[in-house]
């Protein structure tokens, strides 16, 4: 997969060279490149922001940086993909986008080239928006209902749940089918985990978890899924498909 992120703060993407992440870009399973939208600005300010029309607080993006960033990222991404018709699908994460989820994720981790334009301050001219929506698919992203200064941490929480769920990345490909969210769990919230020792400081973990009864765990597990949702996450517990649930799910 290649993905293409411009953010007049580039360095605010380098956790993007660690961990697993960097070992996806170290070993080509991931290609990215970040790119400083200063670098297409033409004025000797370098000038990317400007007052909001109509009036209010804040600045916004001037569209004509944007063009040209978005213009130069297509051309350079499809000599590298080798396919001259190839466009991304453009990301803006924004707190007006529609919710980040871990299905969205999934449907990700199938493209072959993602980008993401990191909006500052109010946000970036619409325009821009609408002129990339002539030339390939674009989705304006939340990560939740909450106000962040710019796109570049939704960019590192979205590049990493895409990129751990590519092929060759995780190296136990079970783990991302079991965990919270995953379709296999039916988008319950994941029960608690335990390890060694069996007692710790006078607490015990649950006595099934050291039963070596598969069947008694998996129950054990979906019951405390059922729980911790219901505690935790009220509005997942509408997801549970009724058709599946289980006389023992109902006694929870
Ligand atoms: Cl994706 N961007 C910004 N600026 N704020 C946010 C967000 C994104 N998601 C939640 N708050």
């Amino acid at each position: 997969m290649r993905i293409d992120v411009v953010s007049i703060f580039p360095e605010y993407l380098s956790p993007l060279d660690l961990s697993l992440i960097g070992k996806a870009r170290a070993s080509g399973l991931l290609d990215l490149h970040v790119h400083d939208l200063r670098s297409w600005t033409t004025d000797r300010h370098r000038t990317v922001d400007d007052a909001p029309l109509g009036g209010g607080a804040g600045m916004v993006m001037r569209p004509e940086p944007w063009a040209a960033a978005l213009a130069a990222v297509r051309k350079a991404g499809r000599g590298s993909l080798e396919e001259p018709e190839a466009v991304p699908h453009l990301l803006v994460p924004s707190p007006a986008g529609a919710p980040f989820t871990q299905a969205m994720a999934h449907e990700l981790a199938d493209e072959a080239w993602l980008a993401f334009a990191c909006g500052r301050y109010e946000g970036i001219d619409e325009r821009v928006l609408d002129a990339a929506a002539e030339q390939g698919p674009v989705t304006p992203v939340s990560l939740g209902d909450y106000v962040l200064n710019g796109g570049e941490v939704a960019v590192l929480a979205i590049v990493e749940a895409v990129a751990r769920l590519l092929p060759g990345v995780l190296g136990n490909p079970e783990s991302v089918v079991e965990e919270s969210h995953a379709p296999a769990t039916g988008g319950l919230l994941e029960a608690p985990v335990y390890t060694r020792p069996a007692t710790w400081e006078g607490r015990s973990a649950p006595d099934v978890l050291l039963s070596g009864h598969h069947a008694k765990v998996a129950a054990w597990r979906r019951e405390q899924s059922l729980r911790r949702t219901a505690a935790r996450r009220p509005d997942l517990l509408s997801r549970v498909d009724a058709a599946q649930l289980t006389r023992a799910d109902m006694a929870v």
